[in-house]
């Protein structure tokens, strides 16, 4: 069983750059305003020698901040995050600490 690795965190803190690095691909669209990754996008991935599947998803938004389409991209994430063996939590060093 290939073991599975989803990136995941708030929007725009760069997970689809971090997924792109991994894979060393262009794959995942990367923009500079938010919001832009909307469904789970996974690649077979190699890093030192062990093979794995990543999972870039949409931003997470905490409850109580979101849209109806917020609820939606967040979902899809919370689904990635619970069939994941492991999961890298990015964070945006410049907005601080946040809920
Ligand atoms: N300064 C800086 N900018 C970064 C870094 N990583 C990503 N960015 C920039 O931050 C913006 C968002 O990057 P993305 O990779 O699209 O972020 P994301 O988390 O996938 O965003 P969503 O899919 O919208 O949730 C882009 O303009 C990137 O070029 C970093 O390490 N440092
Ligand atoms: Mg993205």
């Amino acid at each position: 069983m290939t073991p599975m690795v989803a990136i995941v965190g708030r929007p725009n803190v760069g997970k689809s750059t971090l997924f792109n690095r991994i894979c060393g691909g262009r794959d995942a669209v990367v923009a500079e305003e938010s919001g832009v990754t909307r469904d789970r996008n996974s690649r077979i991935a190699e890093w030192n020698g062990r093979g794995f599947l990543v999972v870039d998803t949409g931003g997470i938004v905490p409850f109580g901040e979101t849209n109806r389409f917020d609820e939606d991209v967040s979902a899809i994430a919370r689904e990635a995050i619970a069939s994941s063996d492991a999961v890298i939590f990015v964070v945006d060093v410049r907005s601080g600490i946040t809920a």
